[in-house]
């Protein structure tokens, strides 16, 4: 090939910092951007002038030497997949930074929780190291922090990210869990769990769930394990209940008392003994990372109380982007409520039907909203489901059938895309709705 062509694939958060990065290299490339925005052009157009743009098509990526993946940007595509049969590379924007770290980094993966532990983490260890980086499918894109010079480095990784890493060798990585998603991006449930478990191929030290355990394949030069119940000996992570209380304990030693923890469910309890493990592994003092566990209160949209009215609590949960989220949100909750929950979006080519006689009994009515409406009426009729217009009618209609003591639960199980921009503004709009109904 003579000159090295490049091109960005997609052109979101990450295609913006491919771009900045590569200007800031002084090397040339090219655009490939299905749906366009005038917001993207114009911050492209800051980075650098006169780049060619173009849509993806079958001959977008002919002679192109480099391919600089965005994760929303399946591998797969038949235009990716025949240039790297021509040769072409695909670069991965969280291996350029690991190639240029200089410190260590901690890799956290799994179905759900990945938010909550990696922000976690960096908050209990900032006693002990002076600058930490949280970044990755976190919202913040690792390039964007490519000159940044932290002690530590914290990457939230998703199975689309990892599906690109090859050669990563993280000082601790972690599987936090693994439940069905993504079907309409993976073949099967194997191959998606199979590309979580990669996390582990090279890294030096692993953090494992023990519900995990029998997966995971390899030596690491150190291993921690957690998850809920006691097993004995140094490095493994769990719980003991005494007199209706439960503790979380190192070994048989006591930590923390449940009820001293803001999260509340015991989904959280294992983000917490899943932290513990790390801050073990990397050999930190529990004092202040036991200080942060209990201070800390979680991220917006991830079961947030919105407020109350009439003894009617709402929680937005929008994070809840999955079925084993949905369950972790429903379960935690419904020990205290009689919860009206609203569900439903784009189900990412996964079936409702299994979970139906589970959901069941833990909620007192069922709204349904978005794309998949149908499928999740008929596959939920158990539930005698509701449709609903929008979220507004949602709120409208839990609120309507709720008394006091009751809970409008916005846990969706489904991605935001059919009718937002991302789950974030799903949880803004929710508020909204509710502000505007209890009114
Ligand atoms: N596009 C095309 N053609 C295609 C596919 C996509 O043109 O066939 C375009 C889209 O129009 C879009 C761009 O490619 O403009 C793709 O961007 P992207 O989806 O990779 O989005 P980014 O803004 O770069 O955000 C990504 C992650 N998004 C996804 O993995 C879908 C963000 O995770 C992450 O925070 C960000 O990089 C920084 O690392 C979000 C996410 O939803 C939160 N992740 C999934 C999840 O958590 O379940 C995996
Ligand atoms: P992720 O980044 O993996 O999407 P988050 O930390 O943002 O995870 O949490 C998203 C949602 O997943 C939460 O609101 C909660 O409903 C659920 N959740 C959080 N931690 C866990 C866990 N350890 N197991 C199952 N579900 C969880």
């Amino acid at each position: 090939m003579s000159k090295a062509r490049r091109v960005i694939a997609g052109l979101g958060k990450t295609g913006l910092s491919y771009a900045k990065f590569l200007t800031a290299q002084k090397l040339e490339f090219e655009v490939l951007e299905d749906n366009l925005t005038e917001g993207q052009m114009s911050q492209l157009n800051k980075i650098r002038k006169g780049v060619k743009v173009s849509s993806f098509s079958d001959h977008s990526l002919l002679d192109v030497s480099e391919i600089y993946l965005s994760p929303g940007v399946p591998k797969f595509k038949k235009c990716i997949d025949q240039a790297v049969k021509n040769g072409a590379q695909i670069i991965s924007d969280i291996k350029i930074f690991f190639d240029r770290a200089r410190c260590p980094v901690v890799a956290i993966t799994g179905t759900n929780g990945k938010s909550t532990v990696s922000e976690l983490v960096s908050l209990s260890l900032s006693n002990h190291y002076k600058n930490i980086l949280l970044a990755g499918n976190i919202g913040e894109p690792v390039l964007d922090h490519i000159n940044s010079k932290p002690a530590l480095a914290v990457l939230e990784l998703s199975s689309f990210q990892l599906e690109i890493l090859d050669e990563f060798s993280p000082e601790v990585a972690v599987v936090l869990n693994l439940s069905p998603d993504h079907m309409d991006r993976y073949y099967d449930v194997n191959s998606y769990f199979s590309t979580k478990l990669s996390i582990y191929d090279n890294c030096k030290k692993a953090v494992i769930n023990r519900a995990l355990s029998a997966k995971i394949k390899g030596t690491f030069k150190r291993l921690a394990t957690f998850g809920l119940g006691e097993t004995k000996g140094l490095g493994n992570f769990g719980t003991v209940t005494r007199h209706n209380e439960t503790f979380l304990v190192h070994d048989s030693e006591v930590l923390l008392k449940e009820s001293e923890l803001n999260l509340k469910g015991s989904h959280n309890l294992e983000n917490a003994l899943a932290t513990l493990a790390i801050a073990w592994l990397l050999d930190v003092d529990f004092s202040s990372v036991l200080d942060s566990i209990k201070d800390y209160r979680g991220l917006p949209h991830r079961s947030e109380v919105v407020t109350d009215k009439n003894g009617v609590l709402f929680i937005n949960d929008s994070k809840a982007t999955n079925q084993g989220a949905l369950m972790a949100s429903l379960k935690s909750h419904a020990k205290n409520y009689r919860i009206h929950l609203i569900l439903g979006g784009e189900t990412k080519g996964a079936s409702f039907s299994r979970l139906a006689e589970k959901i069941r009994p833990l909620v007192e009515s069922l709204c349904i909203i978005g794309k998949n409406q149908k499928q999740l009426q008929h596959e939920l009729s158990c539930c005698s489901p509701m449709e609903c217009k929008n979220i507004y009618d949602a709120v409208y209609e839990c609120y309507k059938n709720s008394k006091e003591g009751d809970l409008v639960l916005l846990a969706p199980g489904c991605s935001s895309t059919d009718q937002f921009k991302n789950f974030e503004e799903r949880g803004q709009v929710f508020q909204r709705a509710v502000s505007e109904v209890i009114s």
